[in-house]
């Protein structure tokens, strides 16, 4: 009966996925490209890293470049990291290039799971486990549940280190500040906001700004520029896979 075993396939690999997964080095909440580039790393390090986001389709706001012109520029200095994942870029002048969007997304997913990562699609990530003031693991449950507002408890996960990779609205760092009563390591101790647009700046800021915020807990691409208060960037994405990459970095030295 091959339809059975279609479904038998399907649902014993899955199942042995998640159990594997249920207690990581690292958790990436966010599949944007700056928890993408984290996944690639952390696994490339040999370290157990799986990535969770709400949608269907991971890869955050990368797709559709800018106002949906699949595009997308990228500086001199974030080069190698495009070389890492294989995807073609074109010189344009004064040290920028440009990307096909979908190219570079695709590749940023293909190369992280190729290397060991799990991704898991459809998982909104609605809490942390917060275990002797330190984040310890995330609270995950099915996007459909919590968009249709069903009465379902979740699933603990538990992580070495967790990474807010939820974009503009640092989820994960406003969870734990708000629900704990915490004081994250910004300059107010909260979450401050993203500021206007400066592309310079921003991209010099957002990798300043990707860090350990609270002990276990660390953030990355434009959840570390929301939460330390500086400038947004745009379609410039060299500052996310820079960001990605350095919040690799700082989590294999601290599990080496
Ligand atoms: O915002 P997003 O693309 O993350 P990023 O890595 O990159 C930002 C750039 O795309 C762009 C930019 C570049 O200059 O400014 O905006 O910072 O992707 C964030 C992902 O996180 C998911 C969301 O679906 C998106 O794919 N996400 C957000 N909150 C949750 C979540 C959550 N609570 N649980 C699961 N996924």
């Amino acid at each position: 009966m091959i339809e059975k075993k279609v479904s038998q396939g399907i649902i014993s690999t899955y199942f042995e996925k998640l159990e594997r997964n249920l207690d990581l080095d690292v958790a990436i909440v966010g599949g944007g490209p700056s928890g993408i580039v984290a996944a690639y790393y952390l696994a490339k390090a040999g370290l157990k890293v799986a990535q969770f986001d709400r949608k269907l389709s991971p890869g955050g706001g990368m797709w559709g470049g800018a106002m949906m012109f699949n595009q997308i520029v990228v500086q001199e200095e974030a080069i190698n990291i495009v070389k890492d994942f294989d995807i073609n870029y074109k010189p344009y002048g004064d040290g920028l290039y440009v990307m096909d969007s979908v190219e570079s997304t695709s590749a940023l997913l293909y190369k992280a799971v190729h290397e060991g990562a799990t991704i898991f699609n459809c998982y909104s990530v609605e809490d942390v486990v917060f275990k002797n003031n330190v984040v310890s693991g995330v609270v995950v449950n099915w996007t459909p549940v919590l968009r249709e507002g069903l009465h379902v408890d979740p699933l603990n996960i538990m992580a070495k280190c967790v990474i807010d990779g939820t974009g503009h609205d640092s989820e994960m760092c406003k969870t734990v500040a708000r629900k704990n009563g915490i004081r994250l390591a910004t300059d107010t101790g909260a979450v401050i906001g993203e500021r206007s647009l400066d592309v310079v700046a921003g991209e010099e800021e957002v990798v300043n700004g990707t860090k350990e915020i609270y002990p276990g807990l660390y953030v990355c691409g434009m959840a570390a520029s929301a939460v330390s208060g500086t400038p947004r960037m745009g379609p410039i994405f060299g500052g996310m896979l820079m960001s990605g990459k350095k919040v690799a970095e700082l989590i294999i030295e601290k599990l080496k």
